[in-house]
């Protein structure tokens, strides 16, 4: 599962593709059309979403990156000596920077990434600065499988390190699968998990209507990918971006909206979308704490402290394996 050459993340991007243009269509040829938000994640998708995380609206990133900069020594106490983290979706490294510096004698950090050349350039930047570290990235798409090495001889505790809440990203069952693998894994170590909390809806919603249309774009840059990579020929001025709360079920959801009747021709095949209908690209599920401390108990966890900012905007969580 570690890719080291151009070739084998060639045949990762490769096989990637296939899984989006049978996702895509499925989406649309179902009712309602709902896409797995993972494919936003190309090469130009990542980079838009850190323009996203450096957004005045978008308080999530600062937010937690606060959150770990205020307890990085309390957390580090609970990771131990010469602990290895593994990073499940290792998009931003600034944040296990935090960790890394307070950490006593940090053994080996495991980054798992489903978008391969991104995650090769941040690692290769991360080992240049911590040369004492084995920094080994994974490509791999963690929502299927997670296969880690074995541990390192003489390394501490395992702590798998989940922020951003990229757990708000999943349905509720991805969510409690992957606790609960992530529980597996990581038996006798601990989950140090990000997530983005319950609040008022205005705030949510400026953070994904944000005034530059960056979301917006990171948003239609699904379609585009899918223009680039599978030859669809969708008319990115025919969609809207659309993203509101829906509250009952505690989520920002985010659709592209048809502005008029269209037709899309696209591997012999042909699919009508109506005006007004949407592509459901994505949901980002909100928490209260004592939400999530249910979820990961059920999964086999045993909750632990957790750490907030004074807005109660954002929680990060000591989840025992
Ligand atoms: C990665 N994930 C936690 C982001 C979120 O807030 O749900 C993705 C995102 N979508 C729109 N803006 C940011």
């Amino acid at each position: 599962f570690r890719i080291d050459s151009g070739e084998a993340q060639g045949e990762a991007r490769d096989a990637q593709s296939s899984c989006f243009a049978a996702d895509l269509k499925a989406a649309l040829l179902s009712h309602p059309r709902t896409i797995s938000p993972k494919y936003f994640y190309d090469e130009r998708g990542s980079r838009l979403f850190d323009r996203i995380c450096e957004l005045p609206e978008y308080y999530p990133t600062r937010t937690e990156l606060a959150i770990l900069a205020a307890h990085a020594g309390e957390i580090a106490s609970h990771m131990g000596p010469r602990a290895e983290v593994v990073e499940f979706g290792a998009g931003s490294l600034r944040k296990v920077r935090l960790l890394l510096e307070a950490m006593q004698e940090p053994a080996r950090y495991l980054p798992i990434d489903i978008s391969g050349e991104h995650l090769a350039r941040c690692a290769a930047e991360l080992q240049q600065e911590y040369p004492g570290l084995d920094v080994q990235p994974v490509v791999a798409d963690y929502t299927r499988r997670l296969l880690l090495p074995a541990p390192l001889p003489g390394a501490g505790r395992r702590v798998g390190f989940f922020p951003g809440s990229t757990i708000g990203n999943f349905t509720p069952e991805e969510a409690r699968h992957f606790l609960a693998t992530a529980a597996q894994v990581l038996r006798g170590g601990a989950l140090l998990l990000g997530a983005d909390m319950v609040k008022d809806p205005d705030i949510l919603h400026a953070a994904y209507n944000d005034s530059q249309g960056v979301t917006a774009a990171f948003n239609l840059n699904l379609l585009a990918r899918a223009n680039r990579e599978l030859g669809t020929g969708f008319d990115l001025g025919l969609f809207w971006h659309s993203a509101f709360y829906n509250a009952p079920k505690s989520r920002i959801e985010m659709h592209l909206v048809s502005r008029k009747n269209q037709r899309i021709e696209w591997d012999g095949e042909c699919f009508e979308i109506g005006e007004g209908e949407t592509l459901h690209t994505e949901n980002s599920y909100k928490f209260t704490i004592e939400g999530l401390r249910a979820l990961a108990g059920q999964a086999g966890f045993r909750p632990g402290p957790v750490w907030m900012d004074a807005g109660r905007r954002f929680c990060v969580h000591w989840l025992h394996a």
